[in-house]
């Protein structure tokens, strides 16, 4: 070792002592922004884990605007949700765009973080060709809220979604422009789930743990809107029965684990806070009560209390200081990438001052992250809004913004 280098070593050991506490040497270089310490070990900033894996990006399409959501047709073309437009594109596998959005879309509340979410197809698609959005609904009084509804989707030169009835609202809506969600995953036993927000403002932020409002919650339901029996407050009095769990901030990340078929999701934290979580029936995953977030703005003043952990509250599995703006969540399962396999594939952003976006790879080794790593994407210098597994095995993207892309990711050579 050189000299400057042992200095160089010296320096950063004295910097990581200055610190909340130990840290590893994890893939991120920033301070935290909090003080808090982790209820566990490996609970943040776990080791890097550098797998090497050389790829390339391709631009699928471009020319999309705002695209928040991608759903692979069992032909291999795509649906798009074009957020702000409040638009559904069909995108051949080639990538060319089909030039008519999709017909019969509903009306979206498109201020802010509103529009056109997620898109889902139905577990029987192929027989009955139904496809779910979730938006932010407007509403007469100017209030808005997340809702779902589903439609039989009719492809061809000006596609269409059919008899498209909303089966699901959440309720109160309030006057925000903010914090929506959502993902709409499909567990094995064909229930819905539909992750939200708390829509941000103190009036819907206090209302997570409050079982008689449906802000901050992930929903269960059947894909007709209808309410599971064996959900965990039905029969409740005052509890909105189509809850699965609360404590919830705003969740724009969620997918199935591949083995257990457990619900899993990243939620969006405060000034740093990121949250990975799995998803149990009937728990209470904090918000706002414990968070490993500050509120934004310098003074970084505390949520509530200050608190990072109660009892009958969930820890998160792992969390982010400074936060990685999670958006879009997979379980790598293909062949493309065998090193990734098991992978939980991040899509996110790169922090304010540098330039792309990029994925955050965990290793996990049952409910532990065991390693991280980032995968930058040249060329996405903002949100990375969805990510995917396409038919192929090759991983999708979408770069948000004006103009917007569908990026793929493959094998290099
Ligand atoms: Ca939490």
């Amino acid at each position: 070792m050189t000299v400057s280098l042992k200095i160089a070593a010296a320096v950063a050991a004295a910097a990581c002592a200055t610190s909340a506490y130990a840290q590893p040497a994890g893939v991120e270089t920033r301070q935290p922004i909090t003080a808090y310490k982790p209820a566990f070990a490996g609970q943040t900033r776990a080791a890097e884990q550098k797998l090497g894996v050389a790829f390339q990006t391709t631009v699928v399409t471009q020319g999309l605007q705002y695209p928040w959501a991608l759903a692979f047709l069992p032909d291999g073309k795509m649906l798009v949700t074009e957020r702000r437009l409040g638009q559904l594109r069909v995108v051949a596998k080639d990538g060319t765009l089909t030039e008519t959005p999709v017909a019969g879309v509903p009306a979206v509340f498109s201020g802010g973080q509103g529009g056109l979410l997620d898109v889902a197809l139905d577990p029987n698609f192929k027989t009955n060709g139904l496809v779910y959005l979730s938006y932010a609904e407007p509403q007469a009084d100017k209030t808005n809220n997340t809702a779902v509804a589903r439609g039989r989707f009719v492809d061809g030169p000006t596609p269409k979604l059919e008899d498209m009835t909303v089966i699901y609202r959440q309720t109160p809506s309030l006057a925000s422009p903010l914090h929506f969600g959502s993902r709409l995953v499909f567990a094995r036993d064909g229930k819905l789930f539909v992750t939200q927000g708390e829509r941000s403002i103190p009036a819907g932020q206090k209302q997570a743990q409050d079982l008689a409002s449906g802000l901050g919650k992930i929903m269960r339901i059947n894909p007709d809107g209808s309410t599971p029996k064996d959900n965990p407050f039905v029969g409740k009095a005052g509890a909105q029965p189509q809850i699965w769990s609360y404590g919830n901030r705003n969740v724009q990340a969620a997918a199935l684990h591949p083995q257990t078929g457990e619900l899993w999701e990243v939620e969006f934290g405060p000034q740093s806070g990121d949250e990975l979580n799995v998803i149990r029936k009937g728990k209470d995953y904090g918000w706002p009560t414990i968070s490993y977030g500050v509120n934004y703005g310098p003074a970084k003043t505390p949520i509530t209390g200050g608190e990072t952990q109660r009892p009958g509250m969930e820890q998160p599995l792992y969390y982010w200081d400074p936060v990685i703006a999670p958006s879009g969540m997979i379980f790598y399962t293909g062949g493309q990438f065998p090193a990734w396999k098991g992978s939980l594939l991040i899509a996110g952003k790169q922090p304010q001052g540098l330039p792309g976006g990029f994925i955050t790879r965990l290793t996990m080794k049952g409910e532990k992250v065991a390693g991280e790593e980032r995968l930058e994407i040249p060329g996405a210098a903002v949100n990375l809004r969805d990510i995917r597994q396409g038919p192929d095995g090759a991983v999708y993207v979408l770069k948000d913004g004006p103009a917007g892309q569908i990026i793929k990711l493959t094998p290099k050579g």
